[in-house]
């Protein structure tokens, strides 16, 4: 169980828009373009403190390499966290819950066949918030699989998707709108941005989130099978086993952010970071703008990374911190390695990567990433290069997620919702 040492708190940070209620969509001039924009280089004060964080993870990976692996809970601990049960039933097959920004205070519920579902104030509605199962190929890996909606959403209604498709098992990223009624967004509304053909049926990522410069941020696979038969996650011409970086404000479809890495040549322009092997779940850091992704490893190493702009994460070349292809001295030159890794042997399987703990009841959590590992049923978290246990259970962790003020949820596959807490709390 927990044991995190004191940390100081820093000042929260506020994510709000400005105030005003959900508009509806005949009212709304979905035109969010000219508001807000997908910047081309993120706000100063997020790169800044990026570049300060990133400066800290180099330090410690450089000084203690084998300060990687995951180390039991620290003594010093004085503080432990509880797993709170929200839902326990009526949910089929969650993979991620999240919020709309919109000062609504409902929590969105993906179920993996098909389904968001709204939590509000306690309550599961019953009625789903968007149903699309008829469009959706589930099962194993497939599903529908992310949720984002657009940082004015508020004002415009939009949210998006990432789900594999039907007919072909292809990775689709979708935009839809809401309707007159909040809790109901529209099925016809759909919008395809963005079709990925999937070579096999596994490995397929899934997460979307807006960035803190407004683009829309898309984790694949690549593509599946095992050991990335066809080195898709350092080819640069395919965008799976890829981090990729897309604003929806601008263009057809979308628009390519003029300084993504290879925004100026004939392919590749999304890509946003390469080497990734399955970037289950990603976060930025509320706080800091810091992009935290978590790969799942094949069968040694789960990792978490910093990610930066153009940078590759390693796979195939290496899994984690260890060369993979080939065995044994691989070459590292030009790779970035994880900040973190822990191995997957039993009960550990496969990482569920989390969010830097930003909320204001927990202040000794606050600064620490929070994940978790879909088999063992750990809560770990990540503070200051060391790796802690927080909580133990028998959930299969398919997610976390956090509200409008911060607090953060684990997802259950088999069907519930718990909040972290304090383990003192009521
Ligand atoms: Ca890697």
């Amino acid at each position: 169980m927990v044991h995190l040492s004191h940390v100081s708190l820093s000042p929260r940070h506020s994510t709000q828009a400005k105030p005003g209620a959900i508009r509806p969509a005949t009212n709304a001039p979905w035109s969010s373009s000219a508001d807000f924009p997908c910047l081309s280089s993120p706000p100063r004060r997020h790169r800044a403190l990026r570049i300060a964080v990133l400066c800290v993870a180099v330090l410690l990976l450089a000084s203690t390499p084998h300060a990687l692996a995951l180390a039991p809970s620290s003594p010093s601990s004085t503080a432990r966290v509880q797993l709170v049960p929200l839902l326990t039933h009526g949910l089929e097959q969650p993979v991620f819950i999240g919020h709309a920004g919109d000062h609504s205070h409902r929590l969105f519920i993906l179920e993996q066949p098909g389904r968001i579902r709204i939590l509000q104030q306690g309550t599961l509605q019953p009625a789903p918030f968007l149903d699309i199962a008829s469009r959706v190929k589930s099962g194993g890996e497939r599903g529908l699989l992310g949720l984002a909606f657009h940082p004015q959403f508020r004002n415009n209604g939009r949210l998006f998707v990432n789900y594999t498709r039907q007919q072909d098992g292809a990775t689709t990223v979708a935009e839809f709108r809401i309707s007159h009624d909040p809790n109901r967004a529209l099925p016809n509304s759909e919008k395809i941005l963005l079709v990925i053909p999937q070579p096999y049926a596994n490995h397929n990522g899934g997460m979307l989130a807006f960035g803190p410069d407004a683009c829309l941020y898309i984790a694949t696979g690549d593509g599946g099978a095992g050991g990335d038969p066809d080195n898709r996650g350092q080819d640069p011409h395919t965008l799976l086993g890829k981090l990729l970086r897309i604003d929806v404000d601008r263009g057809d479809r979308y628009g390519i952010p003029p300084d993504n890495p290879f925004a100026g040549q004939q392919t590749g322009q999304a890509i946003f970071a390469l080497g990734f092997r399955n970037p289950w779940r990603f976060s930025f850091d509320r706080q800091t703008g810091a992009l935290w992704v978590a790969d799942v490893g094949q069968h040694e190493w789960e990792e978490i990374n910093m990610v930066e702009a153009g940078h590759n994460y390693g796979w195939r070349i290496m899994e984690g911190a260890h060369c993979f292809l080939p065995a044994q001295g691989c070459s590292r030159a030009g790779l970035t390695l994880p900040v973190a890794e822990y191995r997957n042997q039993s009960p550990h399987c496969a990482i569920t990567g989390g969010y830097v703990y930003r909320g204001n009841t927990m202040p000794f959590l606050h600064g620490t990433y929070v994940f978790g590992d879909y088999c063992s049923g750990q809560i770990m978290g990540l503070h200051e290069g060391r790796l802690h246990v927080l909580a133990t259970s028998s959930l299969r962790i398919s997610s976390f997620g956090e509200d409008e003020n911060g607090a953060l949820y684990v997802v259950d596959h088999g069907g519930g919702i718990y909040k972290i807490t304090r383990a003192d709390s009521p």
